[in-house]
C-alpha cells in the first residue's frame, strides 16, 4: 500500500487549469444551445473559474483564448483574476476563425495570409507578457480537403518558418506548446495531425517547444498512454488538453467516456514523477459543456482528474516492477487493477476536509446559491461563446 501521506501530499499539490471557453455557450455545427447566467466577459469567466477553485482547491488558473478573451487591459484581467483567487494561465492563439484562413493560416499558400497569422501569434506573446503567463498553446486547423489541393512538404516548411519566428520571440521563462489533431476541420491532411509531427517541429525549435496531448485528437483505438510515456521519456510532454470522447473530438468531460484510459494516462505521469509542477506538464481541461451546466461540469471534471490521479498514486510500483521483471503477466496486471478498482472518494473527501473544503465540491457548489445569483445578475449584454 502506497504511503497515505505521500499520496495526500501529491494530491494537495495537483494543479488543473480551466479553459475560459468552457464557461461560455458552445455547441456543434448543428446548434449552439444558450444557457442563462453565462458570462459576458473574460472577467466574468474568471469569476466562474474561481468558483471551481473555491470548491476543489486544485484549479488556480484559467487558460484564455484570443480573441475570444480579448480585452483592452490584460493586466487588469490578470488583477481581477487574482482578486478572485486565481491567475491567468495558458494563452491560446486562434488562427482558425477568420475568412482569410480558409486555405490555412501559417501554412497558407499566400505569404500575406501567413504574415497576418504570424502577427496574431506574436500578439499572443505580448498578451503573455501582460498576464504573466508561461505557456503559449498553438493549435492549427490548417490542412487540406482534397489530394493535390496543396503540397504537404511546402506547408511543413511554411509552418516551421512561422514557429521559428514565434520561438525567437519567446521570453526566457516562456514556452510554446504545439497541439496536434488528426482531422477536423480539415478532412484530407492536417498539417499537425499527430504527436510525431508535433515532436519533429518541437525538436527542431528547441527546449522551450513542447507537445500537447489533447485526449480527443487521436484516431479511434490509439494507445494514448503509450504516446504519453514516449513524450515523457523524451522530456517533450508540455501538457494535456483533458476531455473525453466516444467517437471523435467530442470534448466531453474528462474521464466521463473512458475513466480507465484517464487512469492509465495518469499512471504513466505518476510513474515518471511528472505530476508536480517540477514535471513541467500543464494539466489543462479543454471541454465544451453543450447541454450541461458549465460550472458544475468543470467541478465534476476536476474531481474526475483527482480520482484518476489518486488511483494512479495508489499503484504499488515496487510490486508492479517485481511482477513485470518476473514476467508475471497476470500478477502485474492485477497490481494495476487493484489500484484502479480502489474507491478513492473517501480519501479525497478527507483531503478536502484537511484543506478546509467541503468533502463533495459538486454538492457544495450546488448548495451555494452562486448559480441562482449569476442567472439573476447577468441579464443583458452578449453571452460569451465560440462565435464560430
Ligand atoms: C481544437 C482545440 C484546441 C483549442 C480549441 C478550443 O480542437 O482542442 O485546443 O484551441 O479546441
Ligand atoms: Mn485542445
Amino acid at each position: 500500500m502506497q504511503d497515505r501521506d505521500a499520496v495526500l501530499e501529491a494530491l494537495r499539490g495537483q494543479r488543473v487549469e480551466l479553459p475560459s471557453w468552457a464557461f461560455g455557450n458552445s455547441g456543434t455545427r448543428f446548434k449552439v444551445f444558450t444557457q442563462p447566467g453565462v458570462p459576458r466577459t473574460p472577467f466574468e469567466k474568471a469569476e466562474d473559474a474561481a468558483q471551481v477553485h473555491k470548491y476543489t482547491g486544485v484549479a488556480p488558473s484559467m487558460a484564455v483564448h484570443i480573441p475570444w478573451d480579448k480585452v483592452d487591459d490584460y493586466e487588469a484581467l490578470a488583477a481581477h483574476a487574482k482578486r478572485n483567487g486565481i491567475s491567468i494561465g495558458t494563452v491560446n492563439a486562434n488562427v482558425f476563425q477568420d475568412d482569410d484562413y480558409k486555405l490555412g493560416s501559417v501554412c497558407h499558400p499566400d505569404p500575406k495570409v501567413r504574415q497576418k497569422a504570424l502577427k496574431h501569434l506574436l500578439e499572443c506573446v505580448d498578451v503573455m507578457d501582460a498576464t504573466g503567463s508561461r505557456d503559449l498553446k498553438l493549435w492549427f486547423a490548417d490542412g487540406t480537403n482534397y489530394p493535390g489541393q496543396d503540397d504537404i512538404s511546402a506547408r511543413q516548411n511554411r509552418l516551421a518558418q512561422a514557429l521559428r519566428a514565434v520561438y525567437e520571440r519567446l521570453g526566457a521563462d516562456q514556452r510554446m506548446l504545439l497541439e496536434y489533431k488528426l482531422f477536423e476541420p480539415s478532412f484530407y491532411t492536417t498539417d499537425v495531425p499527430d504527436w510525431g509531427t508535433s515532436l519533429l517541429h518541437c525538436v527542431a525549435l528547441g527546449d522551450k517547444a513542447q507537445v500537447v496531448v489533447d485526449t480527443g485528437h487521436h484516431a479511434p483505438g490509439v494507445n494514448i498512454e503509450f504516446i504519453v510515456a514516449v513524450l515523457l521519456r523524451a522530456k517533450r510532454l508540455g501538457g494535456f488538453d483533458f476531455n473525453s470522447r466516444f467517437y471523435a473530438d467530442d470534448d466531453l468531460m474528462v474521464g466521463a467516456a473512458d475513466p480507465f484510459q484517464l487512469f492509465r494516462i495518469l499512471h504513466e505521469v505518476v510513474k515518471a514523477d511528472a505530476l508536480g509542477a517540477a514535471g513541467g506538464v500543464a494539466f489543462m481541461l479543454d471541454q465544451c459543456h453543450n447541454i450541461e451546466p458549465k460550472i458544475p461540469a468543470q467541478i465534476r471534471s476536476v474531481m474526475n482528474v483527482q480520482e484518476a490521479t489518486a488511483k494512479a498514486l495508489l499503484v504499488d510500483l515496487d510490486a508492479l516492477r517485481e511482477a513485470q521483471s518476473a514476467g508475471d503477466v497476470l500478477g502485474a496486471n492485477a497490481v494495476l487493477m487493484d489500484a484502479y478498482n480502489t474507491d478513492v472518494r473517501p480519501l479525497l473527501a478527507d483531503l478536502r476536509q484537511e484543506m478546509g473544503l467541503a468533502p463533495d465540491p459538486y454538492r457544495a457548489y450546488l448548495g451555494s446559491g452562486y448559480a441562482e445569483k449569476i442567472i439573476a445578475e447577468r441579464v443583458g449584454g452578449t453571452a460569451a461563446g465560440w462565435g464560430a
